[in-house]
């Protein structure tokens, strides 16, 4: 079995920056990422879009330090892309796939960074497994991966910053948006007032660019407020949208719907390490529980990133360096001083103007809830009324979450739902057990893994 010092899982901005910080400080460090070039969510793709004047254009500004964080971390970590881990077990041993050469690896780490960023929140509705309704990140990894653009209009509904981030991509690209559906009303609630003095004073730039992308949605013209009961409609694929604002049923036809409502910590690899976790209100997301370092519940695991709590990509950045100096000390190397790890900056004002949906707000009875196994909200509260009391008894009875997504997509709202039919609070209800593999991999995928060891 290889070895190394420090094993980071997850290029993103936590990740590329602890890896220079343990890297630096003369530590192995290997970084293992699923995608095919480092940068993560915010920096997918950076070196293709870079290279790519038209992406360039349309993409850029979200892009600013990207190749300088990669090109450092480069310099002092070996990297392992196109590469999913697959399971880690309590001694550190890190299971991992090398997707392009179909080879299973073993490594063990002195220490290992979970820095596995976040995921946008799935929000179940009638219709929202046909083909052409994706979330609003799904198109947006369109665009940076491939520079691939909707072939049509498109209709974005929910809410959020990313979605207003991605409606400018879109009209960057020349894409045009046949109207937005916000969720929310035209004013803030007084909760989300009450934190905004806090905000500017903590990233008024931040403030100021979400206030000119809202006002710029406003202002299209096309833009609905307060929407209600949405459903994507159609035979075979989505032809046409509806929903309810100001006592109207509105119908749009569209071949392309974008929904979202936020994002959530990836909780897949803490949860399957077996991370003491934590639920967070504002957030109606659990997340693992760290120290001040970022230390987590089991000794020389350690998480930084959106995937401990969304925070944003610069915080992440920070908190992966921050982390990686502590991980330094832990493992008896002096790491390069460095700043303390930011605040939290505007996110209770994100988290309140934006407060998530409750899980049912579009859902009906007969809404997928979990689209691998074809279980909906009605299955779940039938077993529920017969006596399942958490996530994994409904799993049990239904099957929900035991598809090869292994409840990736509908882990989190399963937890909301079970709370909301039983009255107790999400984190009294728990999450979903987390099993090996996390991704489907064949039995002569693992086949190979006696030749890697040995290589
Ligand atoms: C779809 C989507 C789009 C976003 N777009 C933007 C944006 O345009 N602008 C913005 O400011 N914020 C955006 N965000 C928020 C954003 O992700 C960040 O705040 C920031 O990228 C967080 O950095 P991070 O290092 O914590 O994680 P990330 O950048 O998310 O990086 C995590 C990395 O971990 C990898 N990973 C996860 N699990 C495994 C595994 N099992 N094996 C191997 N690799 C794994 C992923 O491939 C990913 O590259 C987006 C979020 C999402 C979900």
């Amino acid at each position: 079995m290889k070895a190394v010092d420090v094993l980071i899982v997850g290029a993103g901005p936590a990740g590329l920056s602890a890896a220079a910080v343990t890297g630096a400080a003369g530590l192995s460090t290997l970084v293992i990422d699923e995608q095919a070039a480092p940068g993560g969510q915010i920096w997918r793709a950076a070196e293709a879009v870079g290279a790519d004047p038209v992406r360039h254009a349309a993409l850029g500004s979200s892009y600013r330090g990207a190749m300088a964080a990669i090109a450092i971390a480069r310099q002092h970590a070996r990297f392992a892309t196109e590469s999913e881990v697959v399971d880690v077990s309590p001694d550190r041993d890190v299971l991992w796939f090398d997707k392009t050469a179909r080879t299973l690896h073993q490594t063990r780490a002195r220490a290992i960074l979970v820095a596995t960023g976040a995921m946008e929140r799935p929000v179940p509705f009638p219709g929202w497994t046909l083909p052409g309704v994706t979330g609003v990140g799904a198109l947006q990894i369109a665009l940076k991966q491939g520079g691939m653009v909707p072939d049509g209009p498109v209709v974005l509904a929910g809410q959020g910053p990313l979605l207003l981030l991605v409606a400018q991509q879109l009209a960057a690209f020349g894409v045009p948006i046949a109207a937005t559906l916000d969720v929310a009303s035209a004013f803030p609630s007084r909760t989300a007032l009450g934190a905004l003095p806090g905000a500017i004073g903590a990233d008024p730039g931040l403030v100021a660019k979400g206030a000119a992308l809202a006002a710029r949605r406003f202002l299209s013209g096309s833009a609905y407020r307060d929407i209600r009961d949405l459903e994507a409609v159609g035979a075979g694929r989505i032809e046409a949208v509806r929903f309810r604002a100001a006592g109207e049923t509105v119908t749009i036809p569209t071949t392309r719907l974008a929904v979202h409502d936020g994002v959530i910590p990836n909780t897949q690899l803490t949860r399957l390490l077996g991370l003491a976790h934590r639920w967070i209100d504002g957030q109606a997301a659990f997340a693992p529980q760290v120290d001040a370092d970022g230390l987590s519940s089991r000794e020389n695991v350690w998480v930084a990133g959106d995937g401990a709590g969304i925070g944003g990509a610069e915080r992440a950045a920070a908190q992966g360096a921050a982390t990686a100096r502590a991980i330094c000390r832990a493992l008896g190397t002096i790491p390069a001083a460095g700043d303390a790890p930011r605040g939290t900056g505007a996110r209770t004002f994100v988290d309140r103007l934006y407060a998530p949906l409750p899980v049912s707000h579009f859902a009906a009875d007969d809404t997928l809830l979990c689209r691998c196994e074809s279980v909906t909200f009605g299955d779940v509260r039938r077993v529920i009324a017969d006596g399942a009391t958490g996530p994994n008894r409904v799993k049990t009875a239904t099957r929900c979450g035991m598809g090869p997504c292994q409840g990736r997509i509908c882990g989190a709202n399963l937890t909301r739902l079970v709370a909301e039919e039983t009255g107790r609070a999400p984190r009294d209800v728990g999450a979903l057990r987390i099993r090996p593999p996390l991704k489907p991999l064949l039995l002569a995928d693992y086949a190979t893994l006696a030749a890697t060891d040995s290589a």
